[in-house]
């Protein structure tokens, strides 16, 4: 049997770079996306050392009509095309997304602003459709939502706001695609250490380091297990949402250190 095709944006680090590694592993093609190429392309060299077919496209995903091409653009390379009796898109781990800047939202800048929701809604919104064309029934999305689009917490607006958004989009896909049966997931982490903290606080390392100080953190492995879960289900089973906290975090308000 081929290996079936999934496309994963966020590639370049953290949980999509993880899910990448744990897909090639378990006998999946994968198309991989972000901004940073060279990120790419290493992490697509060291999956093709693990028997992986992969293509890479760099673009930003804030950019409609990129997006569009570079989703075309894969899916040519794969020779995907399901409305001409080809293979079809199986996974699409819509994953990139970002949080930048904490603190009050009446000191919020607007830049910042319009990073998270062009990327993390709009961003989400244009693969998304994008890719729906190349996929059919049996084909499964799975959206990086976060604890963030279920709980607010302090400093957090707009970054909550943009994830809450994630949480009714999947909702709202689900729905639209169940008559063509290609299921929406959605996989809510808690606080995991990848590069999120650096981009939120803008290379600030001593304040990144210090969110995940004094618990253990998830790590990108945890959540790459969950999309692997999540995609390999049988045909009937959708996993609607999943919630993944690490132990020492019961709520985004309740956070158990130990100081060190
Ligand atoms: P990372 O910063 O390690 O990864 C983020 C990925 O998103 C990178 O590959 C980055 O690639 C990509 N990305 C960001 N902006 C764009 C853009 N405009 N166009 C294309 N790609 C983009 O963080 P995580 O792995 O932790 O984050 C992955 C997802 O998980 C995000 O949606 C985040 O909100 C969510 N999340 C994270 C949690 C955490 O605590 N870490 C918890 C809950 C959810 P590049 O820079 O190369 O473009
Ligand atoms: C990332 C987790 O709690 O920093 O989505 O918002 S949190």
């Amino acid at each position: 049997m081929s290996r079936p095709w999934v496309l994963i944006s966020g590639a370049s680090s953290g949980f999509g770079e993880a899910s990448a590694l744990q897909l090639a592993r378990e006998g999946w093609n994968l198309l991989l996306t972000s901004r940073r190429e060279a990120r790419l392309e290493a992490v697509a060299n060291t999956c093709r050392e693990l028997g992986a077919e992969v293509h890479v496209a760099a673009w930003d995903m804030r950019e409609r009509q990129d997006t569009l091409k570079g989703v075309e653009h894969l899916m040519s390379r794969a020779g995907i095309a399901p409305s001409q009796g080809g293979t079809a898109l199986e996974g699409l781990v819509n994953n990139a997304g970002l949080a930048v800047g904490k603190g009050p939202f009446d000191e919020g800048l607007d830049d910042d602003w319009d990073r998270m929701i062009d990327t993390n809604v709009k961003g989400l919104l244009f693969l998304a459709r994008a890719c729906v064309p190349f996929m059919t029934a049996g084909s499964r999305m799975v959206n990086m939502g976060s604890i963030a689009g279920k709980q607010v917490y302090p400093g957090g607006n707009v970054y909550c706001a943009s994830k809450h958004a994630v949480d009714a989009l999947s909702q709202a896909m689900r729905i639209d695609l169940v008559e063509r049966g290609i299921g929406v997931s959605q996989i809510c982490p808690g606080a995991a250490e990848t590069e999120f903290s650096n981009v939120r606080f803008k290379g600030d390392e001593a304040a990144a380091d210090a969110v995940y100080r004094g618990f253990d953190p998830l790590v990108a492995q945890d959540i790459a297990e969950a999309v692997s879960f999540v995609l390999s289900r049988p045909p009937h089973v959708c996993i609607n949402d999943m919630v993944i906290m690490p132990t020492a975090q019961a709520s985004a308000h309740h956070l158990h250190k130990v100081p060190s």
